[in-house]
Protein backbone atom coordinates (compact mmCIF):
# COMPACT_ATOMS: atom_id res chain seq x y z
CA UNK A 1 0.00 0.00 0.00
CA UNK A 2 1.96 3.28 -0.89
CA UNK A 3 1.23 6.38 0.57
CA UNK A 4 1.62 9.23 -2.46
CA UNK A 5 4.66 10.21 -0.54
CA UNK A 6 6.73 6.80 -0.54
CA UNK A 7 5.46 6.36 -4.30
CA UNK A 8 7.08 10.02 -5.15
CA UNK A 9 10.36 9.07 -3.71
CA UNK A 10 10.72 5.51 -5.51
CA UNK A 11 9.95 7.60 -8.58
CA UNK A 12 11.83 10.94 -8.42
CA UNK A 13 14.29 9.82 -10.91
CA UNK A 14 11.42 11.03 -13.33
CA UNK A 15 11.56 14.17 -12.19
CA UNK A 16 13.75 16.87 -13.18
CA UNK A 17 13.17 18.98 -10.61
CA UNK A 18 14.05 18.56 -6.32
CA UNK A 19 11.95 15.54 -4.63
CA UNK A 20 11.82 17.73 -1.28
CA UNK A 21 10.08 20.39 -3.40
CA UNK A 22 7.61 18.07 -5.04
CA UNK A 23 6.66 16.46 -1.87
CA UNK A 24 5.91 20.05 -0.70
CA UNK A 25 3.88 21.00 -3.24
CA UNK A 26 2.01 17.92 -3.08
CA UNK A 27 1.54 18.44 0.70
CA UNK A 28 -0.08 21.67 -0.02
CA UNK A 29 -2.36 19.98 -2.51
CA UNK A 30 -3.30 17.22 -0.41
CA UNK A 31 -4.16 19.66 2.37
CA UNK A 32 -6.22 21.51 0.79
CA UNK A 33 -7.91 18.72 -1.24
CA UNK A 34 -8.78 16.70 2.14
CA UNK A 35 -10.23 20.20 3.53
CA UNK A 36 -12.79 19.68 0.38
CA UNK A 37 -13.10 16.43 0.73
CA UNK A 38 -14.43 16.98 4.45
CA UNK A 39 -16.98 19.68 3.24
CA UNK A 40 -17.98 18.05 -0.14
CA UNK A 41 -18.82 15.32 2.00
CA UNK A 42 -21.38 17.24 4.22
CA UNK A 43 -22.68 19.68 1.72
CA UNK A 44 -25.78 18.30 2.53
CA UNK A 45 -25.80 18.90 6.18
CA UNK A 46 -24.85 22.54 6.32
CA UNK A 47 -26.56 25.49 4.99
CA UNK A 48 -23.37 27.20 5.04
CA UNK A 49 -21.38 25.77 2.29
CA UNK A 50 -24.06 24.77 -0.15
CA UNK A 51 -25.47 26.68 -2.95
CA UNK A 52 -24.86 29.96 -4.43
CA UNK A 53 -22.51 32.75 -2.88
CA UNK A 54 -24.24 35.27 -4.14
CA UNK A 55 -21.22 36.44 -6.05
CA UNK A 56 -20.86 36.43 -9.83
CA UNK A 57 -17.55 35.04 -10.46
CA UNK A 58 -14.72 36.52 -13.00
CA UNK A 59 -16.19 33.73 -15.64
CA UNK A 60 -19.90 35.27 -15.20
CA UNK A 61 -20.79 32.56 -13.83
CA UNK A 62 -22.66 31.96 -10.34
CA UNK A 63 -20.26 31.69 -7.91
CA UNK A 64 -21.20 28.48 -5.50
CA UNK A 65 -19.97 28.66 -1.37
CA UNK A 66 -17.80 25.52 -1.60
CA UNK A 67 -16.04 27.18 -5.23
CA UNK A 68 -14.84 29.73 -3.10
CA UNK A 69 -13.88 27.46 0.03
CA UNK A 70 -11.80 25.60 -2.25
CA UNK A 71 -10.03 28.67 -3.80
CA UNK A 72 -9.56 30.40 -0.81
CA UNK A 73 -7.98 26.30 0.73
CA UNK A 74 -5.61 26.19 -1.89
CA UNK A 75 -4.38 29.56 -2.05
CA UNK A 76 -3.84 29.43 1.66
CA UNK A 77 -2.25 25.47 1.90
CA UNK A 78 0.68 26.95 -1.20
CA UNK A 79 1.14 30.45 0.88
CA UNK A 80 2.06 27.96 3.46
CA UNK A 81 4.15 25.40 1.99
CA UNK A 82 7.11 28.15 0.67
CA UNK A 83 7.30 26.81 -2.61
CA UNK A 84 5.18 28.16 -5.10
CA UNK A 85 5.62 31.82 -6.68
CA UNK A 86 2.24 32.88 -8.66
CA UNK A 87 -1.26 31.02 -9.03
CA UNK A 88 -3.58 31.65 -11.46
CA UNK A 89 -6.93 30.28 -10.30
CA UNK A 90 -10.92 30.34 -12.32
CA UNK A 91 -12.31 32.30 -9.18
CA UNK A 92 -9.44 35.03 -9.53
CA UNK A 93 -9.61 37.48 -12.29
CA UNK A 94 -5.80 38.23 -12.14
CA UNK A 95 -2.85 35.89 -11.28
CA UNK A 96 -2.02 35.87 -7.24
CA UNK A 97 1.97 36.70 -6.90
CA UNK A 98 3.17 35.00 -3.88
CA UNK A 99 6.28 36.71 -1.99
CA UNK A 100 7.48 33.34 0.03
CA UNK A 101 11.18 34.55 1.94
CA UNK A 102 13.65 33.05 -0.05
CA UNK A 103 16.39 31.16 2.27
CA UNK A 104 17.59 29.39 -1.30
CA UNK A 105 17.04 31.56 -4.05
CA UNK A 106 16.38 28.46 -6.16
CA UNK A 107 12.89 27.77 -4.02
CA UNK A 108 9.48 28.81 -5.31
CA UNK A 109 10.29 28.02 -8.75
CA UNK A 110 6.54 26.74 -9.48
CA UNK A 111 3.52 28.30 -10.31
CA UNK A 112 0.44 26.54 -10.23
CA UNK A 113 -2.80 27.06 -12.30
CA UNK A 114 -6.15 25.24 -10.88
CA UNK A 115 -9.18 24.95 -11.20
CA UNK A 116 -10.36 24.87 -7.37
CA UNK A 117 -13.73 23.10 -8.00
CA UNK A 118 -15.00 22.19 -11.36
CA UNK A 119 -18.68 21.27 -12.06
CA UNK A 120 -19.26 22.82 -8.98
CA UNK A 121 -22.82 23.52 -9.94
CA UNK A 122 -23.53 19.50 -9.16
CA UNK A 123 -22.70 19.71 -5.70
CA UNK A 124 -25.91 20.44 -4.22
CA UNK A 125 -26.96 17.45 -6.05
CA UNK A 126 -24.18 14.83 -4.56
CA UNK A 127 -22.98 14.76 -8.37
CA UNK A 128 -19.26 14.20 -8.68
CA UNK A 129 -17.17 17.16 -8.66
CA UNK A 130 -13.45 18.03 -8.64
CA UNK A 131 -10.32 20.22 -8.48
CA UNK A 132 -8.14 20.50 -11.30
CA UNK A 133 -4.09 21.54 -11.28
CA UNK A 134 -1.31 22.24 -13.73
CA UNK A 135 2.39 23.14 -12.82
CA UNK A 136 4.82 25.33 -14.32
CA UNK A 137 8.64 26.22 -13.72
CA UNK A 138 8.49 29.82 -14.00
CA UNK A 139 10.19 31.94 -16.74
CA UNK A 140 11.06 35.06 -15.48
CA UNK A 141 14.06 35.65 -12.97
CA UNK A 142 13.71 34.70 -9.47
CA UNK A 143 14.66 37.45 -8.38
CA UNK A 144 11.36 39.31 -9.48
CA UNK A 145 7.61 38.90 -9.41
CA UNK A 146 6.12 36.68 -11.39
CA UNK A 147 4.72 38.28 -14.60
CA UNK A 148 1.84 36.89 -16.75
CA UNK A 149 4.15 35.55 -19.19
CA UNK A 150 4.66 32.42 -16.43
CA UNK A 151 1.31 31.95 -16.80
CA UNK A 152 0.85 31.84 -20.51
CA UNK A 153 2.85 29.06 -21.24
CA UNK A 154 2.30 25.97 -23.58
CA UNK A 155 0.77 22.75 -22.36
CA UNK A 156 3.83 20.79 -23.62
CA UNK A 157 5.67 22.73 -20.75
CA UNK A 158 4.01 21.40 -18.09
CA UNK A 159 5.65 19.41 -14.84
CA UNK A 160 3.18 18.45 -13.20
CA UNK A 161 -0.82 18.20 -13.65
CA UNK A 162 -3.67 16.31 -12.24
CA UNK A 163 -7.10 16.27 -10.40
CA UNK A 164 -8.80 15.30 -7.71
CA UNK A 165 -12.02 13.90 -7.91
CA UNK A 166 -14.91 14.23 -5.18
CA UNK A 167 -16.91 10.85 -5.61
CA UNK A 168 -17.92 7.96 -4.31
CA UNK A 169 -14.30 8.11 -3.13
CA UNK A 170 -11.73 11.15 -3.42
CA UNK A 171 -9.10 10.51 -5.95
CA UNK A 172 -5.67 11.98 -6.86
CA UNK A 173 -4.90 11.82 -10.11
CA UNK A 174 -1.75 13.11 -11.83
CA UNK A 175 1.45 12.97 -13.90
CA UNK A 176 4.72 14.20 -13.99
CA UNK A 177 5.19 12.40 -17.46
CA UNK A 178 6.00 9.08 -16.37
CA UNK A 179 2.94 8.01 -16.56
CA UNK A 180 -0.97 8.18 -14.63
CA UNK A 181 -1.11 7.34 -11.31
CA UNK A 182 -4.15 7.39 -9.15
CA UNK A 183 -4.21 7.50 -4.98
CA UNK A 184 -7.50 7.42 -3.16
CA UNK A 185 -8.32 9.15 0.39
CA UNK A 186 -8.72 6.62 3.42
CA UNK A 187 -10.36 9.69 5.77
CA UNK A 188 -9.77 7.49 8.47
CA UNK A 189 -6.24 8.00 8.47
CA UNK A 190 -6.27 11.34 6.26
CA UNK A 191 -3.83 9.73 3.61
CA UNK A 192 -3.75 9.11 -0.06
CA UNK A 193 -2.77 5.48 -1.07
CA UNK A 194 -1.92 4.36 -4.59
CA UNK A 195 -4.68 2.34 -6.15
CA UNK A 196 -4.57 3.01 -9.90
CA UNK A 197 -1.44 2.48 -11.06
CA UNK A 198 -0.59 3.29 -14.74
CA UNK A 199 -3.83 4.29 -15.44
CA UNK A 200 -4.62 4.27 -19.91
CA UNK A 201 -7.65 4.59 -22.26
CA UNK A 202 -8.09 1.55 -23.05
CA UNK A 203 -7.78 1.36 -26.94
CA UNK A 204 -11.60 0.68 -27.66
CA UNK A 205 -13.49 3.24 -26.44
CA UNK A 206 -17.09 2.99 -26.17
CA UNK A 207 -18.41 6.21 -24.41
CA UNK A 208 -19.17 9.25 -25.70
CA UNK A 209 -19.61 12.58 -23.32
CA UNK A 210 -20.80 15.60 -24.93
CA UNK A 211 -24.01 17.85 -24.08
CA UNK A 212 -26.48 16.81 -27.13
CA UNK A 213 -28.63 19.84 -26.18
CA UNK A 214 -27.04 21.92 -28.08
CA UNK A 215 -26.72 19.62 -31.17
CA UNK A 216 -28.23 22.02 -33.35
CA UNK A 217 -26.01 24.76 -32.47
CA UNK A 218 -22.67 22.29 -33.47
CA UNK A 219 -20.82 22.09 -36.26
CA UNK A 220 -21.54 19.41 -38.84
CA UNK A 221 -18.41 17.49 -38.03
CA UNK A 222 -19.64 17.17 -34.59
CA UNK A 223 -23.01 16.14 -36.08
CA UNK A 224 -21.85 13.84 -38.39
CA UNK A 225 -19.39 12.52 -35.24
CA UNK A 226 -22.49 12.04 -33.06
CA UNK A 227 -24.87 10.42 -35.35
CA UNK A 228 -21.76 8.20 -36.64
CA UNK A 229 -21.78 6.67 -32.57
CA UNK A 230 -25.71 6.26 -32.88
CA UNK A 231 -25.77 4.35 -35.87
CA UNK A 232 -26.23 0.95 -35.46
CA UNK A 233 -25.06 -1.06 -33.21
CA UNK A 234 -24.10 -4.16 -35.11
CA UNK A 235 -22.67 -2.23 -37.92
CA UNK A 236 -18.82 -2.52 -37.38
CA UNK A 237 -19.72 -4.09 -34.00
CA UNK A 238 -19.74 -0.46 -32.77
CA UNK A 239 -22.27 -0.41 -29.91
CA UNK A 240 -21.43 3.05 -28.03
CA UNK A 241 -23.35 4.38 -25.09
CA UNK A 242 -23.62 7.91 -23.86
CA UNK A 243 -22.27 9.44 -20.40
CA UNK A 244 -22.39 13.30 -19.58
CA UNK A 245 -22.36 14.44 -15.87
CA UNK A 246 -21.84 17.88 -16.66
CA UNK A 247 -18.39 17.45 -14.55
CA UNK A 248 -15.17 17.11 -16.76
CA UNK A 249 -13.70 15.62 -14.05
CA UNK A 250 -16.27 13.43 -13.52
CA UNK A 251 -16.76 12.53 -17.08
CA UNK A 252 -12.98 12.21 -17.78
CA UNK A 253 -12.07 10.02 -15.04
CA UNK A 254 -14.60 7.49 -15.99
CA UNK A 255 -13.76 8.11 -19.54
CA UNK A 256 -10.07 7.33 -18.86
CA UNK A 257 -11.04 4.14 -17.42
CA UNK A 258 -13.61 2.67 -18.95
CA UNK A 259 -12.69 3.77 -22.76
CA UNK A 260 -14.34 6.97 -24.05
CA UNK A 261 -14.34 10.37 -25.68
CA UNK A 262 -14.95 14.00 -24.10
CA UNK A 263 -16.30 16.79 -25.98
CA UNK A 264 -16.56 19.99 -25.36
CA UNK A 265 -17.11 21.76 -28.88
CA UNK A 266 -17.99 25.51 -29.80
CA UNK A 267 -21.17 26.65 -29.99
CA UNK A 268 -23.62 29.23 -30.67
CA UNK A 269 -23.50 29.46 -27.12
CA UNK A 270 -19.73 29.44 -26.50
CA UNK A 271 -17.50 30.50 -30.23
CA UNK A 272 -14.47 30.02 -28.63
CA UNK A 273 -15.77 26.98 -26.91
CA UNK A 274 -16.67 27.11 -23.06
CA UNK A 275 -13.96 25.28 -21.30
CA UNK A 276 -10.82 27.14 -20.15
CA UNK A 277 -7.37 26.61 -21.87
CA UNK A 278 -4.50 26.77 -19.01
CA UNK A 279 -6.35 25.61 -15.83
CA UNK A 280 -8.51 22.89 -17.86
CA UNK A 281 -7.52 21.57 -20.83
CA UNK A 282 -3.94 21.93 -20.69
CA UNK A 283 -3.68 19.61 -17.35
CA UNK A 284 -6.38 17.37 -18.76
CA UNK A 285 -4.96 16.97 -22.32
CA UNK A 286 -1.20 16.13 -20.37
CA UNK A 287 -3.21 13.31 -18.77
CA UNK A 288 -5.10 12.33 -22.19
CA UNK A 289 -1.43 11.49 -23.73
CA UNK A 290 0.21 10.28 -20.55
CA UNK A 291 -2.51 7.62 -20.34
CA UNK A 292 -1.88 7.04 -24.31
CA UNK A 293 -5.13 9.04 -25.81
CA UNK A 294 -5.00 12.37 -27.54
CA UNK A 295 -6.38 15.99 -27.17
CA UNK A 296 -7.05 18.66 -28.92
CA UNK A 297 -9.57 21.68 -29.94
CA UNK A 298 -10.76 19.21 -32.69
CA UNK A 299 -7.64 20.24 -35.27
CA UNK A 300 -4.74 21.39 -33.26
CA UNK A 301 -2.77 19.26 -30.52
CA UNK A 302 -3.94 21.05 -26.99
CA UNK A 303 -1.03 21.26 -25.45
CA UNK A 304 1.06 22.93 -28.69
CA UNK A 305 -1.73 25.73 -28.18
CA UNK A 306 0.15 29.26 -27.23
CA UNK A 307 -2.24 30.96 -24.54
CA UNK A 308 -2.60 34.35 -25.08
CA UNK A 309 -5.31 35.38 -21.91
CA UNK A 310 -5.25 33.86 -18.46
CA UNK A 311 -9.01 32.73 -18.84
CA UNK A 312 -8.52 32.00 -22.41
CA UNK A 313 -11.17 29.34 -23.74
CA UNK A 314 -10.94 26.30 -26.32
CA UNK A 315 -12.78 24.05 -28.02
CA UNK A 316 -11.97 20.49 -26.95
CA UNK A 317 -11.82 16.90 -27.22
CA UNK A 318 -9.84 14.31 -25.35
CA UNK A 319 -10.17 10.18 -25.37
CA UNK A 320 -8.58 7.37 -27.30
CA UNK A 321 -6.64 8.55 -29.79
CA UNK A 322 -8.62 6.31 -32.26
CA UNK A 323 -11.83 7.76 -31.55
CA UNK A 324 -10.74 11.13 -31.33
CA UNK A 325 -8.77 10.56 -34.55
CA UNK A 326 -12.17 9.93 -36.14
CA UNK A 327 -13.74 13.09 -35.19
CA UNK A 328 -11.02 14.93 -36.21
CA UNK A 329 -11.52 13.07 -39.42
CA UNK A 330 -15.14 14.04 -39.66
CA UNK A 331 -14.21 17.89 -38.88
CA UNK A 332 -11.44 18.15 -41.49
CA UNK A 333 -14.34 16.84 -43.95
CA UNK A 334 -17.53 18.81 -43.11
CA UNK A 335 -15.90 21.64 -40.66
P1 LIG B 1 -22.67 22.31 -19.98
C1 LIG B 1 -18.66 22.65 -15.60
O1 LIG B 1 -19.24 23.95 -15.57
C2 LIG B 1 -17.90 22.53 -16.92
O2 LIG B 1 -16.90 23.50 -16.95
C3 LIG B 1 -17.34 21.13 -17.07
O3 LIG B 1 -16.96 20.57 -15.86
C4 LIG B 1 -18.49 20.38 -17.70
O4 LIG B 1 -18.07 19.28 -18.50
C5 LIG B 1 -19.15 21.46 -18.58
O5 LIG B 1 -18.81 22.72 -17.99
C6 LIG B 1 -20.65 21.33 -18.59
O6 LIG B 1 -21.15 22.37 -19.43
O7 LIG B 1 -22.76 23.50 -20.92
O8 LIG B 1 -22.82 20.99 -20.72
O9 LIG B 1 -23.55 22.39 -18.76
Amino acid sequence: MYTLGEFIIENRDYFSYSTEELLRLFSSIKLASKAIHKEVNKAGLTEKIIGSSGITNIQGENQQKLDNFAHKAFIESFKSRNVVCGIASEESKDFIVINNKKENPLQNQYIVLIDPLDGSSNIDVNVSIGTIFSVYIRKSPIQMNVTIEDFLQRGNQQILAGYIIYGSSTILVYSIGNGVHGFTLDPSVGTFYLSHHNLSFPKEGKIYSINEANYTKFSNGIRKFIRYCQENKNKENRSYTARYIGSLVGDFHRNMIQGGIYIYPKNASYPEGKLRLIYECNPIAFLTEQAGGKASDGKRRILDIEPKKLHQRTPFVCGPTEMVSKLEEFMDNCG
